[in-house]
Parts: C-alpha cells; structure tokens; sequence
C-alpha cells in the first residue's frame, strides 16, 4: 500500500469534485485571459490590460480555502484572483467592453473590478494599494468578530514598497486574520526581483515582522494550498497573520506594451515547460481523479463558457452617452 504521507496535500485534503472544480477554474482563467488578449487585438477592449497567463496554481490554490464571506484584496494583474473568488465572466468580459453589465457598468475595465458579493474587495491599478485594504478588512472582521479571513495578493514589485511593511507590521500587532500572499513572478515590470530587493526569499522579510513566512512552487496547486491553507487556519484561529510567496511566472509581457527586451526566450520556454495547468492535470490523473480523456473535455467545456461570456458581453448595451458621468463615485454625485 502507498504512503499517505507520499500522497500530496491536495489529493489528501480535497475531495474529486473540489480537485476538478479548482482545474476548471485554472482552465477558465487561461482562457478567459485567451480571449481577452484576442478581444484586444480585435479592437473590443480600450486601455492596457496585465494577463496572468502561467499564475493559474497561484490564483486558485491561495483561494481554496476560502468562503464567500473571506475577502481578497488583489491587483493590477487581478483577473485570475476575480476567477478564483468566483466572479461572473459574462460580466467581466462586459467590463472589459465597457458595457452596462459590467461590474463597474464598463467604466472601470480590468483593473477596477471588484465583486463585493463573493468577498472579492477589488483589482487596484497601485502597485502595493491592496496591502493597507486587506488589513483594514482583517481589522474589520476582528472588531466585529465575523470570523473571516483576508488573502492579500500582491506582487514581488510590492514588497519594496513602504505600505508592505506598515502593512505587515499593523497586522503582526493586532494579530489581525490576514494572509499576505506574494506572487513572485520575478519582474516588476522589467526589473528582477534579484537586482530589486536584498533578500533571497521575499518570505524571509516575514521574520522581521515577527510573523511565519514561507516560499512555495507558486505553479504546483498542491504546494500552494498546503501554505496557503495553513495560513488561513492560522488566521482563523486567532493567530494573526502570515506571509506566503508562491515562486511563479508570467507568460506573457508585463502589459500589452511590453516589447520583452528583459528576458530571453529561453527562460520563458523553461518556465512554460512547469506550466501549472499541465501539472494539476497530470496530478489528478496520476491518482486517478480524472482521465486524460476527462481533462480534454473539460477544457472544451471552458472554452464553450468562454465564447458565451463573450457573447453576453458583446450584447450587453453600452452606456447611454447621457450618463458617462454617473455612477463613477456615486449615482446621486452626477444626478
Ligand atoms: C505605486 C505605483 N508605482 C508604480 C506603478 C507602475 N507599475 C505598474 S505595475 C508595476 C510593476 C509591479 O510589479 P509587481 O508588483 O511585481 O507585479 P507584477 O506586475 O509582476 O504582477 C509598476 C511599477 C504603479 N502602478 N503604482
């Protein structure tokens, strides 16, 4: 018989249904993010967008534990966080094609969606503008004793940014229920995390806010839920925060103006060859959860949900010209 302790902490944890559900919203991401990036070449999508196209484990692994009522705070680089947390593509497209059924009625586009009814706080154009947010929201649930935890995403470019540190160092303090989840793609726009910041592990800044921190494979969905998991228990337990950094990569340039002058072709081959999607496929076949043939059928299933999102959004009206001015603050503000 093999060694439960050999099983991986997914398999372990999580039951088939939960395992496949979290594999279709890898696959929903990617092509959600697929046909945004085509939508955009098409001319349907105005404005810069940042695609998490390889961040897939991260997104969904750090969210696994997580209900309705736990918030995320997320980024510029959000829409696999949106996925994650549960948002409606069909809306989401219609953001991104500045339509009424928008989440911000088209006017915010990909960078300002939020989804307060599945606890998603908001993507924020602010490198680091999540990191004071979680920990009000965690604040918040403390003070009212809801129970809830908050997942902080943010990225390696953050983490030199003063609001990380006043936000880990408030959080470690009030014991606040927050779980810093920092996605260490390796660049903040064309600059390495090495020639950016003097530690090895961003993990390891943790230790000075008095907090445990570890580094995980950002791509292995199992190594993230077990960290990510752990975290959160923690948190609800009433033992304060944690930093988690899941090691990732972005396929994709940082927008859609990057011309990728910063890194070779070689390293985005290696990267691609630990694809996350392929991984999680392989390991719910390896232990029998699904079949190669399953795992294909899915992934039609998701491009299907993929062009009817699309669809609604392209049906969706856009807003009347009357009415460009409401509901940027406030309905009442432009009445
Ligand atoms: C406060 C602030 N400074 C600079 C920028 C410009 N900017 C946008 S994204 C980005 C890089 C962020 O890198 P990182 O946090 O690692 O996230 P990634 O893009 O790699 O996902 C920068 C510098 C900004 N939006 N906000």
């Amino acid at each position: 018989m093999s060694d439960p302790k050999n099983t991986p902490y997914a398999i372990r944890t999580y039951d088939a249904d939960e395992l496949k559900g979290a594999l279709r919203k890898m696959f929903l991401i990617r092509k959600f993010e697929e046909g945004a990036e085509d939508s955009y070449t098409r001319g349907l999508i105005h404005g810069t967008m940042h695609l998490s196209i390889g961040q897939e484990a991260s997104a969904v692994g750090s969210c696994m534990s997580l209900s309705d009522d736990d918030k995320i705070t997320s980024t510029h680089r959000g829409h696999g966080h949106c996925v994650a947390k549960g948002a409606d593509l069909g809306r989401m497209f219609a953001e991104f094609f500045g339509k009424e059924d928008g989440y911000c009625r088209g006017r915010g586009g990909s960078m300002h969606i939020a989804d307060v009814a599945k606890g998603n706080l908001g993507a924020n154009g602010i490198v680091g503008g999540g990191l004071p947010i979680a920990v009000g929201a965690a604040l918040s649930a403390k003070r009212l004793g809801t129970g809830a935890v908050t997942v902080c995403f943010f990225g390696d470019g953050a983490n030199n940014e003063g609001a990380f540190h006043e936000a880990l160092n408030m959080a470690a303090i009030w014991k606040l229920p927050v779980v810093f989840v920092c996605e260490n793609n390796r660049y903040g726009m064309s600059t390495s995390t090495e020639k950016s910041t003097a530690v090895k592990h961003i993990a390891e800044r943790a230790a000075a806010y008095n907090m445990p921190g570890v580094t995980v494979d950002g791509n292995d969905f199992s190594a993230v839920t077990e960290a990510v998991d752990s975290a959160v228990a923690r948190a609800r337990a009433g033992d304060g925060p944690s930093l988690v950094e899941n090691l990732t990569y972005r396929w994709r340039g940082h927008s859609k103006s990057d011309r990728n002058r910063y890194r070779t072709k070689e390293e985005i081959a290696d990267w691609m060859e630990r694809d996350p999607i392929g991984q999680m496929s392989a390991l719910l076949v390896t232990h029998k959860i699904m079949s190669e043939n399953d795992v294909a059928a899915l992934e039609s299933e998701t491009e299907q949900v993929i062009q009817d999102a699309i669809a609604f959004a392209n049906a969706s009206p856009s807003p009347a010209v009357a009415d460009a001015t409401r509901f940027v603050y406030t309905d009442d503000a432009a009445a």
